[in-house]
């Protein structure tokens, strides 16, 4: 699919405020930081479409992005923010846990990792949890601007050793200089068919 004409709908700050209708939702996460808002400003084409921040932790809510009537992104709160008080980080296992169980709109989740960093046990841990609650993962890896091609195929490899996952499904991206939004694109169309 093509992203045409993207729409902010809304933020919810809990379950009550999800939206739940008959349109796919993709969602993205990852830690704080990685480039979850920057990646639905490049997907979009619109540098203002979500809020980016060089502050860790700025998204705090469940923002929904409506794409050409079809499908919902879904730009979801960073986890691993140092800052972040042992509250924020169980009202974050709380509104997450609310937003991925029993969602059956949910078809896929893009995990963002930054190419430059080796996952931590949190991005293990998102990836487990997804796997046993059966909610299809990719790995995205983001601000590949920031290496050269051999850095990166090096990292790539760590990263698919690490997580076993299999590298030719890591999607690599950058915001800065505009690259991944075809492969995000087939992609996208394989799982809201
Ligand atoms: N060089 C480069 N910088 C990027 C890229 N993507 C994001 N950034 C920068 O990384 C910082 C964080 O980006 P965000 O998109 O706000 O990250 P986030 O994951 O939404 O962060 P939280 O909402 O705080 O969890 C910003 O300063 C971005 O400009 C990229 O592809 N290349
Ligand atoms: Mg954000």
């Amino acid at each position: 699919m093509r992203f045409i004409n993207a729409k902010f709908i809304k933020s919810a700050e809990k379950k009550s405020d999800f939206i739940i209708d008959s349109l796919p939702q993709i969602a993205i996460v990852g830690r704080s930081n990685v480039g979850k808002s920057s990646l639905i400003n490049l997907l979009t084409n619109n540098k203002k479409m979500a809020k980016t921040s060089s502050t860790p932790g700025r998204t705090r809510l469940v923002n929904y992005f409506n794409i050409d009537n079809k499908i919902y992104l879904v730009d979801l709160p960073g986890y691993g923010f140092a800052k972040a008080s042992k509250n924020i980080t169980t009202a974050w296992d709380k509104v997450m846990n609310e937003y991925f169980v029993d969602n059956e709109q949910l078809k896929l989740v893009m995990l963002l990792l930054d190419c430059r960093h080796e996952p931590t046990n949190l991005d293990q841990q998102m990836l487990d949890y997804l796997a046993e609650n059966e909610i299809p993962a990719v790995l995205v890896l983001t601000k590949i601007d920031k290496l050269s091609k051999s850095e990166l195929n090096k990292n790539i490899d760590k990263i698919s050793k690490i997580l076993r996952y299999n590298k030719t499904m890591i999607i690599p991206t950058s915001a800065e200089k505009k690259i991944g939004v075809e492969r995000i694109e087939q992609l996208l169309d394989e799982y809201i068919k």
